[in-house]
């Protein structure tokens, strides 16, 4: 039964993937005081302008899906960026939410915070116990300092806050920025691209070889949505001796060279797909221990075959 909740809950980066997911998902349980801001109307990254927003607003809960992101060239190009605006955007957000009064908090994380050769599949206590990808240590560790945050708030202030680490996620509302984007919105509009122009093959960065687990959007949306609305799982995962962090995955990984001819046979397209390794592969494998979520009793609902092609279809929707 959903039951209506009139708490206001701040959802910052409502336009972005995760983001307008998550304002989904909140209104399908039953949240109707859904608070949203425009970057034009809120710059995160102003401490001044988000104490102003929290001290007006007083939102009871907040979800903080805003951060500056992108694939792994983004990452790799704009170092600086990733980390300076993550680390603004999230110690602005947090502490404000901790100075007026939220209790609950949800922090989007990310599988890349695992170290680079990781045991596998990577489990929450395994955070900090190795070296990080260079690719994206920049945004990495800007997210573990927000982890860590979390915790130390959990700590000393008695706060909920919980970093969710979801795998690679996509779906709707997606980047198709062919230099900035993630893999599989890459995959999609360069195979949509070929197919439409008759091209006779695809360029797929790196060797093929490394292994990525995916999440739709509107799953890990809903993770959240599930984990915010439960007090129990919310106060044990919080506790102060505990890591407040939980992975957010589906459980099964499958090889670049897998997802490209997934992502060919979606499309359509019936070229050939070819292997640049001068492009980085990143980390070789991030496979999320998935057993946390799912003793709470949650689970995934969209395959990557079906999730593929909704994410298409919202890819051709958007053209028009
Ligand atoms: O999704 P992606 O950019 O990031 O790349 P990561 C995943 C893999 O796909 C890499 C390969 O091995 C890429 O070389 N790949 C193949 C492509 N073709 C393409 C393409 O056309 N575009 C892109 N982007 N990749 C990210 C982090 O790592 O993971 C972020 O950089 C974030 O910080 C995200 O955390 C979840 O999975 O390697």
């Amino acid at each position: 039964m959903i039951t209506v909740n009139n708490s206001p809950i701040f959802v910052a980066g409502h336009r972005g993937l995760v983001g307008s997911a998550l304002v989904r998902a909140l209104k399908r349980q039953g949240y109707n005081n859904i608070l949203t801001r425009s970057r034009k109307e809120l710059d995160l990254r102003d401490g001044q302008a988000v104490e102003a927003f929290f001290a007006s607003v007083k939102p009871a809960g907040v979800v903080l899906a805003a951060a500056k992101v992108g694939g792994i060239l983004a990452n790799n190009t704009y170092p600086a960026d990733f980390i300076r605006e993550n680390l603004q955007i999230q110690t602005n957000v947090i502490d404000a939410a901790h100075r007026h009064g939220v209790k609950k908090l949800i922090f989007l994380g990310s599988s890349c915070i695992y170290p680079r050769d990781c045991k596998q599949p990577m489990r929450e206590d395994y955070l900090l116990t190795g070296p990080l990808e260079a690719t994206n240590r920049p945004y990495a560790l800007a997210k573990l300092a927000g982890v860590e945050m979390c915790w130390a708030y959990n700590r000393q202030f008695g706060t909920q806050f919980l970093a969710v680490l979801p795998t690679n996620t996509y779906g709707e509302n997606d980047n198709y920025d062919p230099e900035r984007s993630h893999v599989l919105p890459a995959l999609i509009h360069k195979c949509h691209e070929a197919k439409i122009r008759g091209e006779k093959q695809v360029t797929v960065w790196g060797t093929g070889a490394p292994r990525r687990e995916f999440i739709y959007a509107d799953d890990l949306a809903e993770a959240c949505a599930f984990l915010l609305s439960n007090e129990e799982a919310m106060a044990y995962l919080t506790a102060p001796e505990t890591i407040p962090a939980i992975n957010i995955g589906c459980g099964e990984d499958v090889t670049v060279r897998e997802l490209a001819g997934l992502v060919a046979e979606v499309t359509g397209f019936q070229g050939e797909l070819v292997f640049d390794s001068s492009k980085p592969d990143g980390t070789p494998r991030k496979l999320l221990d998935i057993r946390r979520i799912a003793a709470l009793g949650w689970q995934p609902n969209i395959g990557l075959r079906d999730g593929i092609a909704k994410a298409y279809q919202f890819y051709l929707n958007s053209m028009k």
